[in-house]
């Protein structure tokens, strides 16, 4: 069921990128938490979840936002995190020569001001096509898109990373890189 989907993804977003805790979890440094610990402690605290709801989330969510270890046991989110001692270990690599940020109108003035910055999460999130970040915008509005020049960030020393998912991934975006529409 759709709805059902919906619910364990954003529950499972929660626990895996912001607050463990509130299941009385704490994830490793790698983003890993137990499988069956997630389970266990989700139902002890009154938030129902089988194993089966977590396994079709990480199978057949659209974004791909969460995996499995090799072996199954353990399970993480790709990106997203705002809990500062998670690193997945990601290795930096060149980034194309664009890249693209959606956000809505009203943050302009404050991205022009100072570029564009992480806030509660570990990293800025870029989208490696118009579509994409077209629809990370509208998730608060008209979205408005931003063209970054990644490649040229890059030859100036700034790491990106990609995420399994596919998701750019930078520590901030300085103005002089980016190229506002009109
Ligand atoms: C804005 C979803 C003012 C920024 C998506 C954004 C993405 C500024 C908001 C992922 C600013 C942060 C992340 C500045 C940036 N002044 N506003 N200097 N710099 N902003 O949610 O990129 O569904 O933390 O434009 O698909 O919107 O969760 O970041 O509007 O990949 O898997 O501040 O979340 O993925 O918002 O989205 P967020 P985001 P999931």
């Amino acid at each position: 069921m759709a709805d059902q989907h919906t619910s364990v993804s954003r529950f499972l977003s929660l626990v895996l990128r912001h607050r463990p805790d509130v299941i009385g979890l704490q994830l490793d440094p790698e983003g890993w938490l137990d499988v069956n610990a997630l389970v266990e402690n989700a139902n002890a605290c009154g938030r129902p979840l089988t194993l089966q709801a977590v396994h079709d989330v990480v199978t057949t969510n659209d974004k791909q936002r969460f995996e499995f270890s090799p072996d199954g046991g353990r399970i993480r989110a790709r990106q997203g995190h705002s809990l500062a001692h998670v690193d997945l270990n990601s290795v930096p690599r060149e980034p194309p020569e664009h890249l693209y940020h959606g956000t809505v109108r009203r943050f302009l003035p404050s991205i022009r001001g100072e570029g564009l910055r992480k806030g509660e999460r570990q990293h800025v999130h870029l989208s490696a096509d118009r579509a994409t970040a077209e629809k990370v915008g509208a998730r608060r509005g008209p979205p408005v898109v931003l063209t970054v020049a990644s490649r040229q960030m890059y030859l100036a020393g700034w790491q990106f990373y990609r995420s399994a998912n596919g998701v750019w991934l930078t520590i901030a975006v300085p103005t002089a890189f980016i190229t506002f529409p009109e």
